[in-house]
């Protein structure tokens, strides 16, 4: 058949990074659909979510890891097990940096760890809108004696400069290979996760530094009702203190009502349909130490 596609390429990327690099926002920017959640706050992503971008003659599936970091707990210890074994396994690996931030102990640790693995990296400099042209070069003379990167590329996230140059980059990177997904197929995370980690997002933005991160949200239940046009989200957030419990519900269940107001809309966007959103706290003392339980909080790996 002469029209067989004999040339199409596919791969799977692993984008790297600190927290607050830029990771979720180039992803969205790639995907064009609000799938990896986008924070100020370092840590938002604690699971990989894998976007889809497929062209006519390519198809990249994107893995958006946890932040590589030194482990305080162990559930650093675990995330960073998860991204170390992505390392190896993908076609390539984007290790994206703040232009705005200059080398220091985190990216050494980071770098560290690509000694051992022979995946291609490419070193994307996120943020250059925020900085002058002429402080480039010197960032990247910087890194290129650091690690033998594959290519240098510094691109703008938020406004999307040289993004599509670096897409046409990883096609020319990415072998030969099949279409994993269904061309209309954005992610392979079930929608619950993505339900999850919005209530958690609206939970973490409205109550600011009070709550930090020993944050985690359950789906207890997700059904539509029989012969209506409306889909029932039940979920329970944990927090690890009866303090922060209190901050979670807020003054006559107010905050509590405004983080389910703020992720129902977005909810309904991402299934639309209209939706039920039920919303429990449930206080877990240090949840974060127990290792049995992540799985059932979602942390699978
Ligand atoms: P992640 O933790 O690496 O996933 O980082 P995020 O994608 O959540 O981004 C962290 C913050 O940096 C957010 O406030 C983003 O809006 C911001 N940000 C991301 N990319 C850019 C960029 O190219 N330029 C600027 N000025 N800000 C960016
Ligand atoms: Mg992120
Ligand atoms: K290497």
């Amino acid at each position: 058949n002469i029209h067989e596609k004999n040339s199409f390429k596919s791969g799977f990327i692993s984008i790297i990074g600190r927290p607050n690099v830029g990771k979720s926002t180039f992803l969205n920017r790639v995907i064009g659909q609000k799938i990896a959640i986008m924070s100020d706050k370092p840590q938002t992503t604690r699971n990989k979510i894998q976007g889809v971008l497929t062209l006519p003659d390519v198809q990249m599936v994107f893995i958006d890891t946890p932040g590589i970091h030194k482990p305080k707990h162990k559930l650093g210890d675990f995330m960073m097990k998860v991204a170390q074994n992505t390392l190896k396994e993908v076609d390539l690996i984007l290790f994206m940096v703040n232009a705005e931030e200059g080398f220091g102990r985190g990216e050494e640790y980071i770098l560290e760890k690509f000694q051992s693995i022979n995946t291609p990296v490419f070193l994307v400099i996120n943020k250059i809108d925020q900085i002058h042209p002429d402080e480039l070069l010197p960032i990247i003379e910087t890194y290129k004696e650091k690690y033998p990167f594959k290519e240098i590329v510094p691109i703008s996230a938020l406004e999307g400069n040289n993004v599509e140059r670096l897409l046409s980059q990883i096609k020319d990177i990415l072998p030969e290979g099949p279409q994993y997904y269904p061309a209309d197929q954005v992610t392979d995370h079930p929608e619950r996760f993505i339900i999850t980690e919005l209530i958690r997002e609206k939970a973490l933005h409205l109550t600011r530094e009070e709550v930090p991160h020993s944050l985690a949200v359950v789906m207890d239940k997700m059904e539509r009702k029989e012969g209506k046009n409306i889909i029932h989200v039940m979920a329970t957030i944990i927090v690890e203190r009866d303090s922060q419990k209190g901050i979670i519900i807020g003054k006559q269940g107010s905050m509590l009502k405004e983080i389910g107001k703020r992720a129902r809309v977005d909810i309904e966007n991402l299934l639309g349909s209209k939706v039920f959103l039920e919303l429990w706290v449930k206080v877990q003392k240090d949840w974060r130490n127990k290792m049995s339980q992540l799985r059932e909080y979602g942390f699978n790996e």
